[in-house]
Order: structure tokens, then C-alpha cells, then sequence
């Protein structure tokens, strides 16, 4: 009982000296675990006669019971008093000003640009790009619209001087040379969007003569007009925000597409109020159509093995729509006061799973 009497006021000692619950774990594997020195005495109780296993066993229980107590006890000391070393530690000054947002705004134009290209992106279009100054070809030829076409003369173009082959370059009008450069660069299927700065030579409270478009493109060998469809009422949707957008096509006109559609979206102006969703009116918000024969033979694209859709929208006017912003000079004013009104936070990026804007 002596060695007995040893084990337990060694053990009563180490529990108290434990400056960590690693440590106290190490002392309750050496006494209660498997091995321990306490469970190896429960396992020699077997070899002894009834009447001193019967006391033997009495003591090591309570020893056993006795040390799990203490063991316990000094573990709710230890993790009370790493609490309070880490409180000491970890201070937190409520008085400190809030983190300051970053100063500087996303333009509403780059806002929506992003938006269009997370909508389009999550189609599986990949973003085009091309010259602000282009040829004549390019620009009009390639696109059905020759010399004497009269969709000229309502591009308002801006011509650069003549060259001495009497040539002369314009800014472009459209976006849509850049589709003829991928097209005649690349082979289909293609899925592409463009945004990008245009240029003509008009300039009203509702015209500037740089603005903003988008235009998109599909080339594949079985697109066709349902295709061109579900891709703009999704777009519309997505990019508006309202699950269900009334989405109509007008029949129009367009040199380079054949058929050729306008597209319109539901929306109500009851009591002075304007507002995108079902109701008694409709906006038109983008053109569209199946890419003319024509434009794809002019691109080396065979018309009778190929066939898709395009179509095109002012950006400033559907950020306008979409973020309520009512004069289109205010775009390039670089007024900060209207910048910090109608900008957006560096860090929130339109996402389609983040969310497109806040
Ligand atoms: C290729 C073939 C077809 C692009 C298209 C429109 C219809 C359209 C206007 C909307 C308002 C321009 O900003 S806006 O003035 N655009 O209505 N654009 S289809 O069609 C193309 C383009 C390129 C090779």
C-alpha cells in the first residue's frame, strides 16, 4: 500500500505542477490510458485471492475515480486561465473609425460592360475587340451596305483626311468590324460579344458623338431564329433583373441581317413613374437578326453550310435605363459628384453568382 500511497501523491503532484491540457493529457495517458500505470494494477487484481482483490480493487477505483476528478478540475483551471492570457492579448479598440471604403468609383459605362460580359460569359461568349479607325471595307462594304447604300448617310460618319489613293479612313460607326475581322480570321463555330467606343458625327441632349455599344455574334451550323431569341430574352432578364420580363420582336430592317428584329421590353409609366417589368408599355432596348448571306460570303464563310445570328445596343442607354440616370452628358463630364453618385465600389465585381450590382 505504500507504493500505492507513492503512485497516487506523485500523480496528485504532476496534475498540479501541468502548466498546459497537453501536458495533463500526457499524465492521464500514463495513469488511466491503456497502459497506464493505474489499468495495468486494475489488470494484476486477478492474480490475487478474493478477499484482497475485493479491498484492492475498492482502492484502485476510488484512486482511479480521484485522479479523473483532479485531472478534470485542473484542465477547466488551465483553459480559464489560457482565456483570460488570450483576452489580455487580443484587445479590440471600439473607438477605432470605421475601415474607409476605397475612393475611387467604377464608371456606370465599365460597370455595365462588366455586367455584359458575366451574362454573355456564362453563354459561352468570349469578348471581342478591335481598331477605333478603320477602312471603308470594314466598316460598310463587308456588311452589305456599298457605296451608294443610303444606311450611310445616317451613320454620320467621321472621316480622317484622304489618302493619296483618294481612300479615306472613318472612325468606326459600329462595333460590328470587329466581327468582320474575327470572322474573317477565324473559322466557326463562333460566339462572340464586342463592346466598345463608336463614333458619329451627331451630337444632341440625346446623341454624343462617342458613345458606347455591345454587339454579339454567333456563327454555327444549325443556329437559327430560336436561338436568337432565347438568347435575348435571357439576356434582358438577367440584365434587368426581373424574372419575368415581358420580351417582344418587332420585325425591322438592317442591311446586314436578314430577318431583322427589334426588341422590346415590357414596361409601365402609370402616376409619372417609370419602371422595367410587365405593364401597359413597351421599350425598345436592342437590334437583332440572322446574319445576312451576304456578310458571311463576304467573310470567306460558306452561307449554305453556315448560318447566325446578331445583334447590337447603345450601352449608355441601358445603363441609363437600368441605373436611372437621366442626362447622357453626364457620362463624359468626369463630374466626381456624379461619379461618387452613380459609381460603384472597386471591389464589388458583377458576378452572375455574386450578383451583377448592389
Ligand atoms: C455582323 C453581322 C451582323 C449587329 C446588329 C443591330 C442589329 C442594331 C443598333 C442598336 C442601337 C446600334 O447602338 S445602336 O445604335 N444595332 O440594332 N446591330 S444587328 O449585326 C451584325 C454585326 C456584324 C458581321
Amino acid at each position: 500500500m505504500d507504493d500505492f500511497e507513492t503512485t497516487r501523491s506523485e500523480l496528485k503532484a504532476a496534475i498540479d505542477a501541468a502548466a498546459s491540457r497537453e501536458a495533463l493529457e500526457q499524465i492521464r495517458v500514463a495513469a488511466l490510458g491503456r497502459k497506464g500505470s493505474i489499468t495495468e494494477r486494475m489488470k494484476g487484481l486477478g492474480a490475487l485471492d478474493p478477499d484482497a482483490r475485493r479491498a484492492a480493487g475498492a482502492a484502485l477505483n476510488a484512486l482511479k475515480d480521484e485522479i479523473a476528478a483532479a485531472i478534470e478540475a485542473a484542465a477547466a483551471r488551465l483553459s480559464a486561465s489560457e482565456l483570460q492570457a488570450r483576452l489580455a492579448t487580443e484587445r479590440i479598440d471600439v473607438s477605432l473609425p470605421v475601415r474607409p471604403e476605397p475612393e475611387g468609383r467604377i464608371h456606370p459605362i465599365s460597370q455595365t460592360i462588366d455586367e455584359l460580359v458575366a451574362i454573355f460569359g456564362e453563354m459561352g461568349f468570349t469578348v471581342a475587340e478591335g481598331p477605333h479607325i478603320e477602312d471603308d471595307f470594314h466598316n460598310f462594304t463587308a456588311l452589305n451596305i456599298p457605296p451608294e447604300h443610303p444606311a450611310r448617310q445616317e451613320h454620320d460618319t467621321f472621316y480622317l483626311p484622304e489618302k493619296p489613293d483618294g481612300s479615306r479612313r472613318v472612325l468606326r460607326t459600329h462595333t460590328s468590324p470587329v466581327q468582320i475581322r474575327t470572322m474573317l480570321r477565324d473559322k466557326p463555330p463562333l460566339r462572340i460579344i464586342v463592346p466598345g467606343r463608336t463614333f458619329r458625327n451627331d451630337h444632341d441632349a440625346t446623341h454624343s458623338p462617342m458613345f458606347h455599344q455591345v454587339e454579339g455574334l454567333v456563327i454555327d451550323k444549325t443556329s437559327h431564329m430560336g436561338h436568337l431569341k432565347g438568347c435575348l430574352i435571357e439576356f434582358c432578364r438577367n440584365f434587368f433583373d426581373v424574372e419575368d420580363l415581358p420580351v417582344r420582336f418587332r420585325p425591322s430592317y438592317f442591311p446586314f441581317t436578314e430577318p431583322s428584329a427589334e426588341v422590346d421590353i415590357g414596361c409601365s409609366r402609370a402616376n409619372g413613374e417609370f419602371k422595367i417589368g410587365a405593364g401597359a408599355d413597351w421599350l425598345e432596348i436592342l437590334g437583332s437578326g440572322m446574319v445576312h448571306p451576304k456578310v458571311l460570303a463576304n467573310c470567306g464563310i460558306d452561307p449554305d453550310e453556315y448560318q447566325g445570328f446578331a445583334f447590337g445596343m447603345g450601352i449608355e442607354r441601358i445603363a441609363m435605363l437600368k441605373y436611372g440616370i437621366p442626362d447622357l452628358r453626364t457620362f463624359y463630364e468626369s463630374d466626381l459628384r456624379w461619379l461618387r453618385h452613380y459609381g460603384f465600389v472597386p471591389l464589388d465585381v458583377p458576378s452572375m453568382v455574386g450578383g451583377l450590382s448592389r
